[in-house]
């Protein structure tokens, strides 16, 4: 295999990666009943520190985001500390780590917090029921009013800046997998009609006052943004929705984030409306640091760079079952296969 994977990476003047291969963003529903990381959580991160950059499970930016249960969030004094022991336990051990920020839109439930309302950009309901609380039935959301998307810009400000005060190296924005910012860049779940809605530009908006609010506040460096151009997951894609992705890329390039991550199960995966696979349909319209991810090995994600299809590769499961993936890739070891019992412990 390509011995490139495991050359250091600059992603900018203020960071280098000790090589190309990241822990992908994996939700584990470990954090405590106030959405505190615990000591478990930082000796799970701490085990993977020699990723080049760990990705953190998504972390909400406050209450009304969550859709699951005990995910971290980074909104009180306390997730602050609980963060700040997960941070200097991968930093002593020599790794990095951003936070994924999160709200989960219309997949929120008032079940998880204080409320009765779950808002998103419009009133369409996501079909079915919220993973491993099976009783639990998506409500119909409440279309955001300007002053809620305004409040929502600050509050993702608020937690990038939390996240710095714990630690953290910077952050990734989750704005991929159907959550709220992917609600506001489909057309399934944004039937706005105001500076949000219809046309490409205003769809893109939420997403780039997002990075931009949160670039003024913490540096382009230290920000970076996973999507998800092909809807595939509580979304259904529209042939529309290639028009909002060609202006929002182009758009973003010029921000100079940290790098931009695709957010994808499985990359052989094609979406008719962007000509095949959405690593190379990004690729073609993105020139900066890209991060593919979904289904690779160490060996196709290595052939994938060679290729150039992309800079940096991100390993989700395959890191859940291999705390050290790094160590056993690079010395030809045999992988634990992934298997979703593993779920069940932070290993
Ligand atoms: C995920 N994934 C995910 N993505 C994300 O952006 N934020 C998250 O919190 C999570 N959580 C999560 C939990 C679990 C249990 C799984 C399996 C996946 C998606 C993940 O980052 C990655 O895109 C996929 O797992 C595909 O990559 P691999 O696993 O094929 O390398
Ligand atoms: C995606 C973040 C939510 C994480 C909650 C934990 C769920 C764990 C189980 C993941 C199983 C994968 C689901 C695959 C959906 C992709 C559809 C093509």
């Amino acid at each position: 295999m390509s011995k490139d994977l495991f050359n250091p990476y600059p992603l900018n003047s203020l960071i280098t990666l000790q090589n190309k291969v990241l822990m992908a963003p994996l939700t584990r529903c470990m954090a405590d009943d106030k959405l505190v990381p615990t000591e478990e959580m930082a000796k799970y991160y701490a085990r993977r520190a020699d990723a080049g950059l760990i990705i953190s499970e998504a972390t909400i930016i406050r209450p009304d985001g969550q859709g699951y249960p005990n995910t971290p969030g980074l909104f009180s004094p306390e997730q602050i500390v609980g963060w700040r022991k997960v941070t200097d336990a991968v930093h002593e051990k020599g790794g990095k780590i951003f936070a994924q920020l999160w709200h989960t839109g219309r997949v929120a439930h008032p079940h998880f917090y204080d409320g009765d309302e779950v808002i998103a950009p419009s009133a369409t309901l996501v079909d079915g029921t919220v993973p491993r609380m099976r009783e639990l039935t998506y409500i119909t959301p409440t279309p955001a009013t300007l002053e809620q998307v305004e409040q929502l810009i600050v509050d993702y400000a608020q937690a990038a800046a939390n996240a710095i005060d714990a630690g953290f190296d910077g952050i990734e924005i989750h704005g991929a997998n159907g959550y709220l910012i992917d609600q506001f860049l489909h057309f399934d779940s944004n039937k706005r009609t105001d500076k949000y809605g219809q046309s490409p530009e205003n769809m893109s908006r939420f997403a780039l006052e997002v990075v931009d609010a949160i670039v003024a506040r913490i540096g382009k460096e230290r920000t970076a943004l996973r999507i998800s151009p092909g809807a595939y997951f509580n979304m259904t894609p529209d042939t529309r929705d290639k028009d909002v992705f060609d202006y929002l890329l182009p758009e973003l390039e010029k921000r100079d984030l940290a790098y931009l991550h695709i957010g994808i199960f499985d990359d052989e995966m094609t979406f008719e409306h962007l000509g095949g696979r959405a690593s190379d349909y990004v690729r073609a319209r993105y020139k900066r640091t890209l991060i593919g991810n979904g289904g690779f090995t160490a060996e196709t994600g290595a052939q994938a760079i060679t290729e150039d299809r992309f800079d940096l590769l991100a390993i989700g499961r395959p890191f859940i079952a291999n705390p050290d993936y790094i160590n056993r890739v690079k010395s030809n070891q045999e992988l634990v296969p992934y298997s979703e019992d593993m779920l069940a412990t932070l290993d």
